[in-house]
C-alpha cells in the first residue's frame, strides 16, 4: 500500500562496531553471495543493489575510537548510522522497500530513523532475544548494538555526543508504536525502561503460552491502537539471535530457548500479509563464528526469512 511497485533496495552494511566480535561485518556479503538477489527477483521483485555501503574509513579507524562514558566506538557507530539513515530515507521516499543487511544491530538506529523520516507514523516491530533498549547510562557492556531503541525513543541519557549532532531533538518514535517479539535476555535497566514506558513486549514465555499466531495478531493490534485495525506502515527489524541457536547458530550472542524455524518465518509471512511492510532489517548474521556448516545454515535461514517477509508463500 505504501510502496510504488514491487521494488526492494538492498542496503548492505558491513559494520561490526556496535559490538566486540569481528565477522558480523561479512554478513551482508555472505547473504548476497548465497543468491539472495536472484531469490528475490524470482519472487517478482525488482532488486536495486549497487554494492554494499562503504564503511572502509570508519572500519579502519575503529581501534582509535575512544570510549565516551561507557559507549564503545561511539563516533564510528554515529557516523555509520547517520549515513544509513540517509540511504534508507532516500530509498523509502522513492517508494522502494529498503532491505538492510547487517552487520550488528546498532545499524537499526540508522535504518529506523530513515524509515520514520519517510513514514512518520510507522510502527517498529523488533524481533530479538534482547530488547536493545539500554541507554548510554544503563548499558552494562558499552556495546551500542544493545542501545539503538533507546536513542530512537530519545530516552534519558541519549542526548549525548556525537549522536545529538544528527538525531532530532524530538524523537521520531513513540513507545506506543514499538513492539517486541522473542525476548528472553533482558538487562536490569532495560526491564525498568520497558515497564516505565509501558512498552509492549512478547517474550518467549508469551510465545509458548499463546502461540505465535496469536502473538503476531496482538502485536499488530497493539501498534495500530485497536483490535483488527491495520493501517500503520511497519518497519520490521529482525535480529537472527531471536531464533533458537539450533536454528541460527552463527550469531554473536546466542541465547537458548528461542523461536523455532517456523515461528520466525511465520512472523515474516504474517507481516507481509498485512501489506504494510515498508522496511526490513536482517541483522547479526556472523558467518565467521563456529564451523562452516553452522555459518551456511545461518545464512540460508537469513535468506529464507527475507523471502518470507517479501511474500514467498508455502502454497
Ligand atoms: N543487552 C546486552 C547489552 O546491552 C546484549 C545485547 N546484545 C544483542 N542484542 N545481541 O541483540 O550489551
Ligand atoms: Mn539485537
Ligand atoms: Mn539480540
Ligand atoms: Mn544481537
Amino acid at each position: 500500500r505504501y510502496l510504488k511497485e514491487k521494488s526492494v533496495a538492498i542496503v548492505g552494511c558491513p559494520f561490526s562496531g556496535g559490538q566486540r566480535r569481528s565477522g558480523v561485518d561479512t554478513g551482508p556479503n555472505s547473504l548476497v553471495a548465497a543468491g539472495l538477489i536472484e531469490q528475490l527477483q524470482s519472487l517478482g521483485w525488482n532488486v536495486d543493489f549497487e554494492g554494499h555501503q562503504q564503511f572502509e574509513g570508519v572500519n579502519a579507524t575503529l581501534a582509535q575510537d575512544e570510549d565516551i562514558g561507557k559507549m564503545k566506538n561511539p563516533r564510528s557507530v554515529s557516523s555509520v548510522t547517520e549515513a544509513v539513515a540517509n540511504t534508507v530515507e532516500k530509498h523509502a521516499k522513492a517508494g522502494k522497500l529498503p532491505l538492510t543487511l547487517g552487520g550488528d544491530h546498532s545499524l537499526a538506529l540508522g535504518t529506523v530513523s530513515g524509515s520514520l523520516r519517510a513514514h512518520p507514523d510507522a510502527a517498529l516491530i523488533w524481533i530479538d532475544a534482547h530488547a536493545d533498549i539500554n541507554t548510554p547510562l544503563t548499558t552494562p557492556s558499552g556495546n551500542l548494538h544493545g542501545c539503538p531503541v533507546s536513542f530512537l525513543l530519545g530516552l534519558d541519557g541519549t542526548d549525548v555526543e556525537p549522536f545529538n549532532a544528527w538525531l532530532p531533538k524530538k524523537p521520531l518514535l513513540t513507545p506506543d508504536r514499538l513492539v517486541y517479539i522473542g525476548l528472553r535476555d533482558i538487562d536490569e535497566g532495560e526491564r525498568k525502561i520497558l515497564k516505565e514506558n509501558n512498552i509492549k513486549s512478547f517474550s518467549m514465555h508469551h510465545v509458548d503460552k499463546w502461540g505465535i499466531g496469536k502473538v503476531v495478531e496482538m502485536a499488530l493490534d497493539h501498534v495500530n491502537g485497536a483490535p483488527g485495525k491495520r493501517d500503520r506502515p511497519v518497519h520490521l527489524s529482525f535480529d537472527v539471535d531471536a531464533l533458537d541457536p539450533s536454528v541460527a547458530p552463527s550469531t554473536g550472542t546466542p541465547v537458548r530457548g528461542g523461536l523455532t524455524f517456523r515461528e520466525g518465518h511465520y512472523i515474516c509471512e504474517a507481516i507481509y500479509e498485512t501489506g504494510l511492510l515498508v522496511a526490513l532489517d536482517l541483522m547479526e548474521v556472523n558467518p565467521s563464528l563456529l564451523e562452516d556448516k553452522d555459518a551456511k545454515q545461518t545464512i540460508a535461514v537469513g535468506c529464507s526469512l527475507i523471502r518470507s517477509a517479501l511474500g514467498e508463500t508455502l502454497l
